[in-house]
C-alpha cells in the first residue's frame, strides 16, 4: 500500500469500530436489537459509505445518487449508525433506538429516517427492489449504482432467485450484491439450516460476475469496490466471508449474540471493549 492509500485504509477501519461502538450505544438505548448480523457486515457498510457512495447528506434525495440496499433489515443498526457518521442526521439519534417514536426502528424506515431507500426485513425482497432501481435508473440514463447488502441465511428465499435471473437478463452492470456471509443466521450455521453453497458458483451459474473476499478486511474491500462492475456487461455479486458477531471476542461466530439482550455487566464490558479498538485506531 502507497501512503495516502494506508491512511484511508486506517482511516476506514476507525470509523468502523466507531460505527460499532455506535451499534452498542444503541443497544444500550433499546435493551436490545439485532447485534451479531449487524457487526458482521459493519466493515462492508463503512466502505461502501466512505469510499464508495455517491451520495449527500444535506441533499439525500438528490436523483443522481447511488442507492444502497439493506436486504437483511434486522442488520439495520449498522446502517443507522454509517448514516450517523456519515452526518445524515445527529448521533443523539441513536440514543432513541428501541424507543417510543424513534426515527430508528428495528427495521429500517425510508419515511421515517434520511438514507433509507426502501423498507426491509422480511427477509428475500431487497434484491428485488434494487433490480427494479437498477433498471430505472439506467432506463433514465443516470449513472448511479445500486449496492445491496444480503445475508447469507437470506439467500433460501426464492424470491431473490427471481431476482437473480432478472439482473442478469437485463445486464445490470449497475448493481452489486454482497453477500454478508457469515456461516450464521438466527437458529445456527447456514450450512445446516438450508445450505446455498457454493455462494461464488451459484451466483455465476446465474450470469453474474463473482468473487469472494474476507469482508472484515478493508484493504481487500477497497480494492474490490474500486475494480467494480467486475464486467461491463454483466451484474456483480462479492460473497464477503465475516464473522458474526465482529469486534467483540465474547460473540464472535456465535449464534447466541443473533438478538442480544444484554445484562448491564455484559454491555459495559462490550463498552469497553469497543472504545478500547477505537482507541488503538485512532487516526486523527
Ligand atoms: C421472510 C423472513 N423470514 C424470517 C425472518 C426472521 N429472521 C430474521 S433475521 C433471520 C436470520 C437471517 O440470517 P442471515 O441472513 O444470515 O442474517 P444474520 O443472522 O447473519 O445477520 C431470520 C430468519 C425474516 N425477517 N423474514
Ligand atoms: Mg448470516
Amino acid at each position: 500500500m502507497n501512503g495516502g492509500r494506508e491512511t484511508e485504509i486506517k482511516s476506514l477501519e476507525y470509523r468502523a469500530s466507531r460505527c460499532r461502538r455506535g451499534i452498542i450505544r444503541m443497544i444500550r438505548s433499546g435493551g436490545a436489537g439485532h447485534m451479531g448480523g449487524a457487526m458482521s457486515c459493519m466493515d462492508i457498510i463503512t466502505a461502501l459509505y466512505f469510499h464508495t457512495l455517491d451520495v449527500d447528506p444535506e441533499n439525500p434525495k438528490k436523483p443522481d445518487r447511488d442507492r444502497f440496499i439493506l436486504s437483511a433489515g434486522h442488520k439495520c443498526m449498522a446502517q443507522y449508525a454509517a448514516l450517523a457518521e456519515r452526518g445524515f442526521f445527529d448521533a443523539s439519534f441513536l440514543d432513541t433506538y428501541g424507543k417510543l417514536g424513534t426515527r430508528l426502528p428495528g427495521h429500517p424506515d425510508m419515511a421515517k429516517l434520511p438514507g433509507i431507500e426502501a423498507n426491509t426485513g422480511a427477509l428475500g425482497h431487497g434484491l428485488s427492489i434494487s433490480v427494479g432501481m437498477a433498471l430505472g435508473l439506467r432506463a433514465s440514463g443516470l449513472k448511479s449504482r445500486v449496492f445491496a447488502v444480503m445475508g447469507d441465511g437470506e439467500l433460501p428465499e426464492g424470491s431473490n432467485w427471481e431476482a437473480v435471473s432478472a439482473a442478469s437478463h437485463y445486464g445490470l452492470s449497475n448493481l452489486t450484491a454482497f453477500v454478508d456471509a457469515n456461516g450464521l443466521q438466527i437458529s445456527g450455521r447456514t450450512a445446516d439450516v438450508m445450505n446455498m453453497a457454493p455462494h461464488e458458483a451459484r451466483f455465476e451459474a446465474f450470469g453474474w460476475a463473482a468473487v469472494t473476499i474476507d469482508g472484515n478486511d478493508m484493504d481487500e474491500i477497497v480494492r474490490t469496490l474500486d475494480r467494480l462492475p467486475f464486467d461491463p456487461a454483466r451484474p456483480s455479486a462479492v460473497i464477503a466471508r465475516t464473522v458474526k458477531g465482529k469486534g467483540l471476542a465474547f460473540a464472535e461466530d456465535n449464534a447466541a449474540y443473533h438478538y442480544w439482550k444484554p445484562k448491564e455487566e455484559e454491555l459495559a464490558a462490550a463498552e469497553r471493549e469497543l472504545d478500547d479498538a477505537i482507541r488503538r485506531k485512532e487516526v486523527f
